[in-house]
């Protein structure tokens, strides 16, 4: 044991003081059992052989003595990485931009992302907080907020960042950063028999190349969704390890829903690491893309390994947090020139013709039929819509969710026409 924590720690570069090199050692001894638990644990997940049994405890406690100003240094030049990283991905989805709606906290529980992709053209910033109060008389309110970056690209991916700066992940490191890239090759919406998403990402604190399966099913009200996880090097301890979760969002209304997840690590140190669980009372805030999750939860930061324990102490019960997680989808072609009704028009003819309003866009949005038409306006969206002209002549008022409104165009002209609540969604009927 005593040359093993001398070779680490040359390995953590750091002065083999004596009483610290007393005390690595003895913190080693104390943790070898549930490291050689650890250790035997996924071996195909491991991307290089671990010392031997006791290096994680090792490595926790030299990670924590070591002169912060080393990782201080390779956590800026990764942010850099990060950050241009990010910029990349919002060019490559300017240029397929598309009206669409956020990433709903209707479709997951508080710990799981489920399949999500988000849309094509769409960056989405959603900003988890969450709350945990001290005990008496102090009742100290501590935060825990992780903000996640992701752009939405063709071919049913995402690519994105989450950033939590309370981790509890790695001592010494409280700025967890975590790469992603997600991939949703089936989906029931496109006629699969059930959504299927792989995450695969890079954590910044632990040093660890972090993956995920997640398999969901849509029951009527009911969503169900499973998830597998292996971690390369959790909490950076030299160790792989698997994690399971599961969760469900029971739909009560359109903009309502309930759902609950519970998750664990496949072999979880007792002192330090509780079941993940989570509960929430999820909401679509009416007439904005956004939407909204009250939660209790016992999980730190909303990272892949983050969500997959709840942090406790030997000394604590376990610990409860309360938050939020609110949604904000910015959709590109807002801004850079995305007026669907400008372009060329598509031509429908027949006596009834079809706008489908799905994602807060009209398909097709700009078209051009014959005198004598009727135009039914058909809202496949959960949210409400307007078919509003822009000069006055006609208001649909609220199509609500799975109605459709329609009119007669008994004069020729073109008529530009848009929804109230959304302005950015333009259209235009040419009647010839
Ligand atoms: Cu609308």
């Amino acid at each position: 044991m005593k040359n093993l924590a001398a070779a680490l720690l040359a390995r953590a570069s750091i002065s083999t003081d004596p009483k610290l090199h007393q005390a690595i050692s003895r913190g080693a001894a104390e943790r070898a059992e549930v490291d050689r638990k650890r250790t035997h644990s996924i071996a195909f997940l491991k991307p290089r052989p671990a010392v031997e049994a006791g290096s994680s405890a090792t490595l926790g406690s030299a990670r924590s003595a070591r002169e912060t100003s080393v990782s201080a240094v390779s956590a800026r030049r990764q942010t850099g990485s990060l950050l241009s990283a990010i910029a990349l991905a919002a060019v490559a989805a300017a240029v397929a931009p598309r009206e669409a709606a956020a990433q709903s906290v209707l479709d997951r529980p508080p710990n799981l992302t489920g399949t999500w992709v988000g849309d094509p053209g769409v960056v989405y910033f959603n900003f988890l907080h969450r709350f945990m109060s001290s005990d008496p008389p102090q009742r100290k309110v501590t935060n825990a907020p992780t903000f996640l970056l992701a752009a939405g690209l063709p071919g049913n991916t995402l690519f994105g960042v989450r950033y939590a700066t309370s981790s509890q992940l790695v001592a010494q490191v409280p700025n967890e950063w975590e790469l992603f890239g997600r991939f949703n090759p089936i989906a029931q919406s496109r006629g699969g028999p059930l959504d299927v998403s792989v995450h695969a990402g890079w954590n910044n604190a632990a040093s660890s190349f972090d993956g995920e399966l997640t398999v969901a099913r849509r029951f009527g009200r009911l969503l169900l969704m499973a998830s597998g996880r292996g971690f390369s090097n959790v909490f950076d301890q030299d160790d792989a390890l698997m994690a399971v979760a599961g969760g469900a969002v029971i739909s009560i209304t359109q903009s309502l829903a309930l759902a609950g997840d519970i998750g664990t690590l496949l072999d979880r140190d007792e002192d330090r690491e509780d079941l993940a669980w989570g509960a929430g009372l999820q909401l679509r805030i009416p007439t904005t893309p956004h939407t909204l999750s009250l939660q209790v939860t016992n999980t730190n930061s909303g990272t892949l390994q983050g969500s997959s324990y709840g942090p406790r102490t030997p000394a604590t019960k376990s610990l409860r947090r309360y938050g939020f997680e609110f949604t904000i989808p910015f959709t590109l072609a807002r801004w850079f020139g995305g007026s669907a009704a400008a372009g060329p028009a598509t031509r429908m003819s027949g006596d009834t013709v079809r706008i489908i309003i799905q994602n807060l866009a009209w398909s097709p949005a700009n078209i051009e039929i014959d005198r004598g038409a009727t135009v039914v306006w058909e809202n496949r969206d959960p949210v409400f819509h307007t078919a509003t002209s822009d000069d006055g002549r006609w208001d649909s008022g609220n199509i609500e969710a799975s109605r459709s409104w329609s009119r007669m165009f008994t004069e020729a002209g073109t008529f530009a026409f848009h929804c109230t609540p959304h302005p950015f969604m333009t259209g235009r009927i040419v009647v010839r």
